[in-house]
């Protein structure tokens, strides 16, 4: 006899899922900040995204539903890829890497990138690697400036330590569960 496959059971979290988008320059460690949120892991080891990963992420008190987070690659060749990964998404997490100037230079392509994609998105600025903070380039009051410009939040977080990390989810969480 045939086995009967039972769908699994809908929770709220699975009926109040909602999807992101993380974006940023190679390497900038968007893949560490998704894997440390929704995992609770972190490698040292470098392996690019190739294209896209999808990763799920619940919230820690499973009443603000769920994030579907496409973590994207950063590298150039999967720029023109990327366009699809931005349908139907509610919120765009735009990064960079604290240390490394050109991930900050790279900003208004992947801002513009969100604007044209997704335009209605809940957007953040998020600096990571916060952890190595006598290696950091990039000037607090610039970061925050550059959001300002934007009109959006600018938070800094480290993967490796988890620092900030659950407290940007949740307000993300928070941000676009007040916005239906
Ligand atoms: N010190 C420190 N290193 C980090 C942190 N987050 C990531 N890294 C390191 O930075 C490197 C790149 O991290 P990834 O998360 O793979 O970067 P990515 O942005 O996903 O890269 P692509 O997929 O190529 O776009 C890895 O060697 C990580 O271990 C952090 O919070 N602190
Ligand atoms: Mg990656």
């Amino acid at each position: 006899m045939a086995a009967v496959q039972l769908a699994p059971p809908l929770t709220q979290a699975s009926i109040d899922c909602r999807k992101a988008i993380v974006v940023g320059a190679p390497g900038c460690g968007k893949t560490s900040l998704v894997n440390r949120a929704a995992l609770n892991s972190f490698s040292k080891i470098y392996q690019q995204t190739y294209g896209a990963d999808l990763v799920v992420k619940n919230s820690t008190d499973g009443k603000k539903g769920s994030l579907k987070i496409w973590c994207t690659g950063g590298h150039e060749r999967y720029r023109a890829l990327l366009e699809q990964f931005y349908q139907g998404i509610h919120v765009a997490i735009l990064c960079f890497d604290l240390l490394n100037q050109a991930s900050f230079t790279e900003l208004p392509f992947w801002y513009n990138e969100i604007k044209r994609n997704a335009p209605d998105a809940f957007v953040i600025l998020v600096g990571l690697k916060s952890d190595e903070a006598d290696s950091v380039v990039i000037k607090q009051q610039d970061a925050i400036r550059q959001a300002l410009d934007w009109n959006i939040e600018f938070r800094q977080v480290s993967a490796k330590a988890g620092t900030g990390v659950n407290e940007l989810f949740e307000y993300v969480l928070d941000s676009v569960h007040k916005k239906r």
